[in-house]
């Protein structure tokens, strides 16, 4: 995952390729907070130089570009606060459906990680506690039931603690759709742990700005192990 706020669309772009490099299947660029101009620029810059699918994953109605391949178009379902769950989405309907965007409807579900993450403030929601994995896994039925296609288990980024295996393992039982994590997975460890427990994508930022792309190499030989 690739923040346009963390880098300029040059570093995007070759943190970008590094990463097709090491073997991942996408690229996903958005942030919940950001700050800076040039959100359709820094795409541009990563489209214009990987092969691997670059698909938006949206903080919010501004953050649709026409030179992704696509957009996960989610619903903070686990929040109650009705411009996460709805509006951001009728904002940027008319936009995406303009340029024939291809789209993943998907349930974004906010998980407890031990601090205030940025997603959790800046949508001003309360995370799914971590100790009750019932509770995701009734929300991942709902998304089921409404006919989204994947649910996004979101520990946060920069998380102290990733999404606990135990409510990975819960919610892949409950339901059939797909099951991507992300949050504060930093290690090949981790990402093996989540791959194990039922996830069939596993989302890593943080671990890349800190250590640059080489470190997702090890990630993917460790989840394609499992
Ligand atoms: C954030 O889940 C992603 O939406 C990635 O999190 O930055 O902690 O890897 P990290």
């Amino acid at each position: 995952m690739l923040d346009p706020d963390a880098q300029g669309p040059e570093e995007l772009a070759r943190t970008a390729t590094e990463a097709e490099e090491a073997g991942v299947s996408a690229i996903l660029i958005g942030g919940s907070f950001i700050e800076h101009d040039g959100f359709d620029e820094a795409v541009k810059a990563v489209k214009g130089r990987v092969r691997i699918p670059v698909v938006l994953f949206p903080g919010g109605s501004r953050q649709i570009s026409k030179h992704a391949d696509g957009v996960l178009f989610m619903s903070l379902l686990s929040g109650r606060n009705p411009q996460y769950l709805i509006g951001e989405q009728v904002m940027a309907a008319p936009l995406i459906k303009r340029l024939k965007l291809p789209v993943l409807p998907m349930a974004y579900l906010l998980i407890e990680s031990g601090s205030v993450t940025s997603a959790e403030f800046v949508s001003d929601t309360k995370p799914i506690p971590r100790g009750k994995p019932k509770f995701a896994a009734a929300h991942a039925m709902a998304a089921e039931l409404f006919g989204m296609q994947a649910v996004y288990l979101e520990a946060g980024s920069g998380a102290k603690l990733p999404v606990p295996e135990e409510m990975i393992r819960m919610v892949a039982k409950s339901v059939e759709i797909p099951i991507i994590v992300g949050g504060g997975i930093t290690t090949p460890e981790l990402a093996a742990k989540a791959a194990k427990a039922g996830a069939m994508a596993i989302v890593v930022g943080t671990a890349v700005e800190r250590n640059g792309a080489g470190v997702l190499r090890a990630m993917v030989e460790a989840v394609c192990e499992n």
